[in-house]
């Protein structure tokens, strides 16, 4: 199994993200350490549990050279190590090159993807800052795991610094959490070709679905000529490889949640605000991927062709604030404010709000009541890596058999069997699919339910990052063996 594999041998992990996965903050002259949430987060914690590792990356600013020394011992004692970036790189690499241009293109947004060259310089400087910091931590023999879109000229920069030093049997693997796109349209893009060098030098790229996989191999081979099998490149007389890792949950966190205190008094509240009430969720960080507007629309479109609804059905939405410095975002806000209203303003009366409309982030507790409470989760991204937020549904509702309708552009739609499957920018399916969600009988949602919930809690969190660490050390004793022949 993958986990035989992976815990076979002592090879150190080096995990390397963008940001490390914690908050630093300052009282009088000492310093804290606050380990912070999100999905890469609870990905790699449940990694974690099964290996230990040594996380790398920006710690979130620059600090001054005298704050460093302790805030680097801090983090030392947390297997932390952090790169730092000055305040004007760190800005302009991550928002202005990452968000800016990675993140629209690979998500289809080409319109919105904005060249400019000196966001590419400060994400060419940060990915050399993350390759000079990783030479400290580095040891040969070690695994490095590179992850996301921030990070895609590390692999080529970290392999040439460490060929230099003769560190020859580092293993390094890259896995991106987006789609990758199709190379008709990735090859728009301007440094196209130096993008695709810079991963090539891995041994071992992962991907969510086999979709992404095959648009990453054919960009090789229309863009740089590279001759191509269904799981490898053979770039610079090297074989590199390419998998499919499909990401998941620590599902336990949720079902341990929901035997808290807190989370039952919380959902027993809810269970009598909504008495009569039927519960559409929606949980999404308010990016233009998510198809917002998308499902305000489907929702007001519902409740007009079908009245027999107005009154009766609520529509619960956590829209977590994002990104609210890039141009794009401070209009899909403003959009999705007066969509709000609209529905609210139409179908609305002294008794009844039919959405409840969060622009922040609520906490875990409350997370998992409204995924518990909820009879229906709406999921509309236009493009989605995966989405857990699926998943995370599936694993709060053994209790209620509830209905997931979820977007056919999300990875997450290549696995789970059991959700309604929906076009989101077809707003008739959408209203249709509401309307089965909210009549389906019991039989039907709890067959559904068994077939999500198996695959849920199968294909964890802790089973994805044991699958890539062990596939990495798979094709690295390969390629040893084929080096020694
Ligand atoms: C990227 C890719 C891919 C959300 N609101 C609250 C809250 N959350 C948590 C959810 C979930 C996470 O944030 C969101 O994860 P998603 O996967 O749905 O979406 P992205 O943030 O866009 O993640 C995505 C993922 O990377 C992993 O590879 O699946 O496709 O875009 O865990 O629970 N948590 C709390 N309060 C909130 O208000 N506590």
């Amino acid at each position: 199994s993958a986990s035989d594999d992976a815990g076979s041998d002592q090879a150190r992990l080096i995990v390397v993200s963008n940001r490390l996965p914690v908050t630093l903050s300052r009282s009088g002259s000492e310093w804290t350490f606050k380990l912070s949430s999100g999905g890469l987060v609870s990905a790699l914690s449940g990694l974690k549990r099964e290996m230990s590792f040594t996380w790398v990356g920006w710690p979130g600013s620059d600090f001054g050279s005298d704050d460093r020394r302790k805030i680097n011992s801090l983090l030392q004692e947390n297997s932390c190590s952090a790169v730092y970036l000055d305040d004007e790189t760190a800005e302009l690499y991550y928002n202005g090159f990452a968000n800016s241009i990675l993140w629209p293109l690979f998500h289809y947004h080409s319109g919105e993807m904005i060249f400019e060259e000196a966001a590419w310089d400060a994400y060419q400087r940060a990915n050399a800052a993350f390759a000079n910091a990783l030479l400290d931590v580095v040891k040969d023999g070690d695994l490095v795991w590179i992850q996301d879109y921030h990070l895609m000229l590390l692999p080529r920069m970290l392999r040439q610094l460490l060929d230099a030093r003769g560190l020859r049997r580092v293993k390094i693997g890259w896995f991106l959490h987006t789609p990758f796109p199709s190379s008709e349209l990735y090859r728009i893009l301007p440094v196209r070709s130096e993008i695709l060098e810079g991963v090539l030098s891995a041994d071992l790229l992962g991907f969510h679905t086999h979709d992404y996989a095959r648009h990453f191999l054919s960009s090789c081979t229309r863009i740089l000529g590279l001759t191509t099998t269904t799981s490898a490149v053979e770039s610079d007389g090297r074989m590199v490889h390419v998998g499919t890792f499909p990401i998941g949950i620590e599902p336990g966190q949720f079902v341990d949640a929901l035997q808290t205190e807190v989370v039952k008094d919380r959902l027993a509240e809810f269970e009598r605000k909504f008495e009569g009430t039927k519960v559409i969720v929606g949980v999404d960080r308010l990016d233009y991927i998510k198809g917002v507007p998308q499902k305000l629309l489907a929702f007001e479109h519902f409740l007009a062709t079908h009245p027999e609804y107005v009154g009766r059905v609520v529509l619960v939405q956590v829209a977590v604030p994002s990104r609210g410095d890039v141009e794009e975002y401070r209009q899909l806000i403003a959009n999705v404010y007066e969509l709000v209203g609209r529905v609210n303003g139409r179908f609305g009366t002294v008794e009844y709000t039919p959405i409840h409309f969060m622009h922040k982030s609520v906490t875990f507790p409350e997370l998992v009541s409204l995924y518990a409470v909820a009879d229906v989760c709406l999921i509309t991204s236009t493009r989605d890596g995966m989405n857990l937020v699926s998943y995370e549904y599936v694993a709060s509702q053994q209790q209620r058999h509830g209905v997931l309708v979820l977007s056919e552009f999300t990875g997450a739609a290549q696995s789970l069997n059991g959700a309604i499957m929906i076009n989101s920018w077809n707003m008739e399916e959408v209203s249709d699919a509401l309307h089965q969600a909210l009549s389906m009988p019991a039989e039907q949602r709890e067959a559904n339910f068994n077939k999500l919930h198996r695959y849920v809690t199968k294909h964890t969190a802790a089973y994805w990052g044991l699958s890539f660490i062990g596939e990495l050390k798979r094709v690295s004793r390969e390629a040893d063996e084929l080096a020694q022949l």
